[in-house]
């Protein structure tokens, strides 16, 4: 299979490592991360140079350009340093969560066909290696030979899909630029900025945006492996961003240090992934002063937009398209709509950052929107639009309002659910007649994912029977997907179409 999958873009976008290679060259000498807790701090040129000799290990265990290397292991600095060196070498950087079961990994080699894997925070050590001693001066030229091309596959993320199996979605080296390069635009990132990191890096979230600006603008960060609340703060004390999930502002909230005085240096709080509710970004402003900036986004196209430094952050939108990116409401057809205002439409986007198509799948007609009736003739390349599954509005002032979705997803705590993948697992377990999937409004998580079941026919279900079927379940998917609530029920409710009522399930249980 081709590592190439759009057509070649601009040569104005290169591939991000030449633009790690140029920030290397610039700022070698300054700090890029500093893990908690430990005073030392790894400048540019450290990592580099560490990157530069893993690349050499990993090549030797056969990653070459193109090739996925599929990596399950928790958090670390180490990690960081083997997706440097597999954007080095060319190779394909495919994380999966540090909590996927095996089923779920053997789900995404299977699909991937790796050249690599590597599996657990030991076997990721040992390919890292050690830091060399003396980082030697960066030399952007020596390694790789020859330089990835822009749209080389730089990264490959897995998500669960409406059909319950993983796709894979590839990432260009040049999309990884340009979404770079417009979040640093936007949020006027400089090297003099100090993000907290404390997201995790096998998503988009902590790796494209949150890594992704600071490798291309020279800032550096606070490095923590598992979020925290007491460690953020602590890092907050010398920082002057912070990115996270909604969930993690509930959970600096619920902190009493997250005030005024420890965000003293803070310029920017960035929210993105899941919606931040007006009241938590009231709370925040309270508490800190500052004005949470809402961004929009997803793994397929990177960022969308955001709400501007200057001018107003509106509670409970997401902001206006970043430079470049077109952003217009589509049609849809969708029983679970929130309303039916004419005003709301399917988000529908383009841009240098939107993916091709799911890894060794043809392009799907239903991802894609017609560009023949578009009144843009000067959009990117004419470029189809990509249907994001997301309904949303625009106001007046060209903010762009999220007000639901189309696509049966759950989001909680940050980390996306398919209904799907869940109801396939509990649908095999003994008793279960029918079973389907729903988010309920939660205020820590966000939405929590509960599970209405209709038992068999058999004898009436124990008391312990919920407990038993998410026990069971837990073999085969991530704690997080597991339901948090199970409800029994005689039968679900049906559409015309025979397909289950989610939203009457959401009004009666919710
Ligand atoms: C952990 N658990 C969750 C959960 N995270 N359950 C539901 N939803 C979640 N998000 C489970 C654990 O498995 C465990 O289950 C129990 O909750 C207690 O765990 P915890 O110690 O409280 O969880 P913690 O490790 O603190 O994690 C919570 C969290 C984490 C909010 C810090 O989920 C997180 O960092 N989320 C961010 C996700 C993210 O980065 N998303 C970006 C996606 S990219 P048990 O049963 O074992 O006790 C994207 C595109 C874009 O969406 O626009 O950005
Ligand atoms: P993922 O597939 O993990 O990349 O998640 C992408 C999805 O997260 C989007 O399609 C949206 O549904 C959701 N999302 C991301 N950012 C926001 C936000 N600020 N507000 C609401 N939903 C968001």
């Amino acid at each position: 299979m081709s590592a190439t999958h759009r057509p070649p873009t601009s040569n104005a976008t290169p591939h991000f490592v030449e633009v790690v290679a140029a920030t290397v060259e610039r700022f070698g000498h300054r700090p890029l991360l500093s893990a908690h807790g430990s005073g030392a701090a790894l400048t540019y040129a450290d990592v580099w140079g560490w990157a530069g000799a893993s690349a050499q290990r990993l090549a030797g265990v056969g990653a070459t350009p193109g090739e996925r290397v599929v990596v399950r292991a928790p958090k670390s600095v180490e990690m960081l340093i083997a997706y440097l060196a597999a954007l080095r070498l060319g190779a394909v950087w495919t994380p999966v969560a540090p909590t996927a079961t095996t089923t779920e990994l053997n789900q995404v080699i299977d699909d991937a066909e790796p050249r690599v894997v590597i599996d657990g925070n030991r076997a990721l050590c040992d390919m890292v290696g050690a830091a060399p001693a003396g980082a030697p001066e960066p030399q952007p030229g020596d390694w790789p030979n020859p330089t990835p091309g822009p749209d080389q596959i730089a990264a490959m993320l897995y998500t669960s899909g409406t059909t319950g199996r993983p796709k894979g979605v590839p990432i260009t080296g040049a999309a990884l630029s340009a979404n770079a390069h417009a979040l640093v635009d936007a949020w006027r990132f400089t090297e003099h900025d100090v993000l907290v990191h404390a997201l995790p890096i096998h998503h988009a979230h902590g790796l494209f945006v949150a890594v992704g600006c600071v490798l291309a603008s020279g800032s550096s960060m606070r490095w923590i492996d598992r979020f925290d609340a007491t460690e953020v703060i602590d890092g907050l004390r010398k920082a002057t961003m912070f990115m996270g999930v909604p969930t993690h502002f509930v959970r600096l909230l619920e902190d009493s240090g997250f005030d005024r005085a420890t965000c003293a240096s803070v310029r920017l709080l960035i929210s993105g992934s899941a919606p931040l509710p007006a009241v938590t970004f009231q709370h925040i402003a309270d508490r800190t002063g500052l004005e949470v900036v809402e961004r929009y986004g997803m793994t397929e196209t990177l960022m969308l937009a955001s709400n501007p430094i200057d001018g107003i952050r509106k509670p409970g939108s997401v902001g206006l398209p970043l430079p470049g990116v077109e952003v217009r409401l589509g049609s849809f057809d969708d029983a679970d709509r929130p309303g039916r205002a004419t005003e709301v439409g399917m988000v529908e986007v383009r841009g240098p950052s939107v993916f091709e198509h799911y890894w060794g799948r043809p392009p799907d007609p239903a991802d894609r929107a017609s560009a023949a009736d578009d009144d843009h003739a000067e959009g990117p390349a004419q470029q189809p639009w990509f249907r994001t599954g997301d309904l949303g509005r625009f106001d007046a002032d060209g903010y762009l309002h999220l007000v639901g979705r189309s696509k049966d997803l759950i989001i909680s705590g940050g980390l996306n659910v398919y209904p799907a993948e869940v109801e396939a697992v509990l649908e095999g377990q003994p008793g279960v007649a029918e079973v389907a999937v729903i988010g309920l409004p939660d205020d820590h998580w966000g939405q929590q994912v509960t599970a209405i079941v209709v038992p068999d026919t058999g004898p009436a279900p124990s008391d312990e029977f919920c407990e038993q079927l998410v026990a069971s379940a837990r073999e085969r998917l991530s704690a997080y997907k597991l339901p948090r609530q199970v409800h029994l029920t005689d039968a679900l409710p049906r559409n015309t179409m025979g397909k289950v009522d989610k939203a009457a399930l959401r009004r009666s249980f919710g």
